[in-house]
């Protein structure tokens, strides 16, 4: 990396070291398969603090059941609802404004200078998109112009293109496995993320193209989980699998690719706890999860997608750190890009972790979930048009 402007290079990024060893012991637990053993309901706690700032809460009990029960199909978008590209542009906004206008302030009539470079490099730490692709970025803007007259919209235009060349990779959508009977499709991540919603904005998406989707209710921590996604499930037009509160979720995922591969349905899509005790029993039971589906079919689950919140910030690479080491995270479901989003911390994902990205989230209803278009994305972000 070409730094001749600048001393030393910041260290990489490394939120999340923190004590995930001391959870990797998962506590010994009958499995099932042969005999399933509800687990002892506990207290609840916040699970994962990857960072100092705690989590905001978005909904602790009782549980934001969706509204909309009535109608079976989904719900229309309701009259005079943006476009799904408004929506993400507005959530972006903030990200965006920040950008475009310390990119102003910074090249107005200026020579590319160390210190330009400096400020720049602080603006896009700023900007979420973290210490590495900030320092990549201004150091390969020097390398093509320093010492000459840059103007904003050509910082802009070179940040767009860096950025889109950087989320060009991840953006992909899901592959499902033709031959598999069913493609089991773990949801992992923190509560509030947005697992259940995306859960059941791709059993729609699914259905839509006529496959046959089993969802099992994996989330048996919570009493008002099952019944949330039961909504999700009768909005999608697809069963439910789920068992009483407090049960093991392990031996109930199970049963469910039991009854997926009985039925030969094409996707079982797995919804799991964001939050128990603590992160080791959380990682003890994602991994148990995982042991017992690998039982009955070495090959499932297919996918392990991790669902963040791009509205945490820097948290959410903190928590793809974490999720990283406790199951094989295959794909990123990326979700509320269209609240106050910080957009930014998709391309410190990309960067970092190169997981595919594979939808995002861009608003509540079963609609709102889109592929994720790098191009259209890196515009949106630093603000040209899309
Ligand atoms: N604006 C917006 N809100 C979203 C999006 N996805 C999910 N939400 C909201 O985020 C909140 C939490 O979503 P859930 O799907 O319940 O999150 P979860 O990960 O299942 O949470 P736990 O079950 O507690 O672990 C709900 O109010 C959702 O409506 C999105 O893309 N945009
Ligand atoms: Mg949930």
């Amino acid at each position: 990396m070409l730094r001749f402007w600048k001393k030393k290079p910041k260290p990489e990024d490394e939120a999340a070291t923190e004590d995930v060893a001391a959870a990797a012991q998962p506590e010994a637990q009958p499995e099932p398969g042969s005999e399933p053993t509800p687990e002892p309901a506990n207290e609840p706690a916040a699970l994962l603090e990857p960072e100092p700032e705690p989590e905001p809460e978005p909904e602790p009990e009782p549980e934001p059941i969706p509204t909309v029960v009535a109608e079976p199909a989904a719900p229309a978008a309701p009259p005079g609802k943006k476009g799904w590209l408004a929506r993400l542009k507005e959530g972006l906004s903030k990200s965006t404004s920040r950008l475009t206008e310390g990119i102003g302030g910074i090249f107005t009539k200026r020579r590319l200078d160390e210190e330009a470079l400096e400020e720049l490099e602080e603006l896009l730490i700023t900007a979420d998109l973290g210490p590495a692709m900030a320092a990549k970025v201004t150091g390969e803007l020097a390398k093509s112009r320093f010492g000459k007259d840059v103007t904003p919209d050509e910082v802009r235009r070179f940040l767009a293109d860096r950025i889109a060349e950087t989320l060009a990779p991840v953006a992909k959508p899901l592959d499902l496995v033709a031959a598999a009977r069913p493609h089991v499709i773990l949801v992992v991540g923190v509560n509030g993320a947005g697992k259940t919603t995306t859960i059941g904005k791709m059993a729609k998406q699914y259905r839509d193209q006529g496959k046959r989707v089993l969802i099992a209710a994996g989330d048996t921590f919570r009493a008002a989980a099952v019944q949330q996604l039961e909504v999700w499930g009768e909005r999608a037009g697809c069963p439910v699998i789920s068992r009483e509160t407090g049960a093991d979720a392990a031996g109930l995922a199970f049963d469910a690719l039991e009854r997926a591969r009985r039925e030969q349905a094409d996707v079982l899509l797995i919804d799991t706890a964001g939050r128990l005790q603590n992160k080791a029993n959380l990682m003890a039971e994602l991994q148990k999860i995982v042991r017992v589906l690998k039982k009955q079919d070495a090959g499932t689950p297919h996918s392990t997608l991790l669902v963040l919140d791009a509205t945490t910030g820097q948290n959410a690479l903190s928590q793809a750190e974490v999720f990283r080491d406790m199951v094989d995270v295959t794909g990123l479901i990326v979700t509320k890009l269209d609240g106050s989003a910080r957009g930014g911390v998709l391309v410190a994902l990309a960067d970092r972790f190169k997981l595919p990205v594979h939808a995002i989230g861009v608003g509540e209803t079963i609609e709102d979930m889109r592929p994720f278009e790098a191009g259209a994305f890196a515009r949106s972000l630093t603000g040209l048009e899309a």
